[in-house]
C-alpha cells in the first residue's frame, strides 16, 4: 500500500492467485466488465490464452478528496512459468485465491494454497485474503468444507469465503469489495505508516 497525503492518493495492490485454469484471468476480466473496463486489462498470453506472465489493470475511484487507485493482478497458474509467481506476489494488500471447485482439481488447488503459505510462512496470517470457489455451475464439485479443513481454515486471521461463477460475473464483484473491506479494517487495525513523496 503506498499512502500519499500531499496527493491524497491511496495506491492498493491485489492479485488473483490459484492453480491452473481454475479461472483466475475470467474473474478479472469479469470484474472489469462490470466497471466497463474490459479493455483496459493488459494480458500477456500464449497463443492459446493460458497467461504467461500476467494479466494487469487497474481500477480507480474518487471520492471529493481521496484517489483509490487499486492495482490488480493475476499469476499464471502453469508450473512452467513457476519463476513468475514470487514476482508478481510482491507488496500486496490482499489476495482472492480462486480455488477450483472441481473434484478432479482438488488437489492441485491445495498444492497452489501449500504454494502460497511456504511463499509468505507466517506473513500469510497478516495478508488479507479470500478463497473463491469458482466454478460453482458445474456438476462434480467437491465438497470445500473438506478443503478448508485441510488447510485448517479456522487457525487463519484475516479471510474470508465466497462462492463465484467467473464465467457469468457471479460473486466477482463481492469477492472484490470483500478483501477491500478486510484491507481497510487491517489498515485500521495498524494504524498505517504513511508515506509521502
Ligand atoms: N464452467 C466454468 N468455467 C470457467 C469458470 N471460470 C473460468 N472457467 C473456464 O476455465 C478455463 C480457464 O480459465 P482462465 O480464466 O483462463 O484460468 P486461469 O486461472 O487464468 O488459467 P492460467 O492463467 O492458465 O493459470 C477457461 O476455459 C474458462 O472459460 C466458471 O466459473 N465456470
Ligand atoms: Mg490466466
Amino acid at each position: 500500500m503506498i499512502l500519499d497525503w500531499l496527493e491524497k492518493k491511496i495506491q492498493l495492490k491485489i492479485v488473483f492467485y490459484g492453480p491452473a485454469l481454475s479461472g483466475k484471468t475470467t474473474s478479472i476480466k469479469s470484474l472489469f466488465r462490470h466497471f466497463g473496463m474490459e479493455e483496459e486489462i493488459e494480458s500477456i498470453e500464449s497463443s492459446v490464452r493460458r497467461t504467461l506472465f500476467f494479466d494487469y489493470g487497474h481500477i480507480s475511484f474518487q471520492n471529493e478528496q481521496w484517489l483509490l487507485k487499486i492495482h490488480i493482478y493475476s499469476t499464471t497458474g502453469q508450473d512452467f512459468y513457476i519463476v513468475t509467481r514470487p514476482i508478481t506476489l510482491k507488496g500486496i494488500d490482499g489476495i482472492i485465491f480462486v480455488a477450483d471447485s472441481q473434484k478432479r482439481a482438488f488437489d492441485r488447488t491445495l498444492t497452489s494454497w501449500n504454494e502460497l503459505c511456504s511463499f509468505y510462512r507466517e506473513e500469510l496470517q497478516l495478508i488479507p485474503k479470500i478463497i473463491a470457489f469458482n466454478k460453482q455451475d458445474l456438476d462434480n464439485k467437491y465438497n470445500p468444507k473438506r478443503f478448508l479443513d485441510q488447510i485448517n481454515y479456522y487457525k487463519h486471521k484475516n479471510i474470508d469465503i465466497k462462492y463465484t461463477i467467473a464465467l457469468n460475473g457471479e460473486g466477482i464483484l463481492d469477492s472484490f469489495e470483500d478483501i477491500l473491506s478486510l484491507i481497510f479494517k487491517q489498515l485500521y487495525k495498524n494504524q498505517l505508516v504513511s508515506a509521502i513523496h
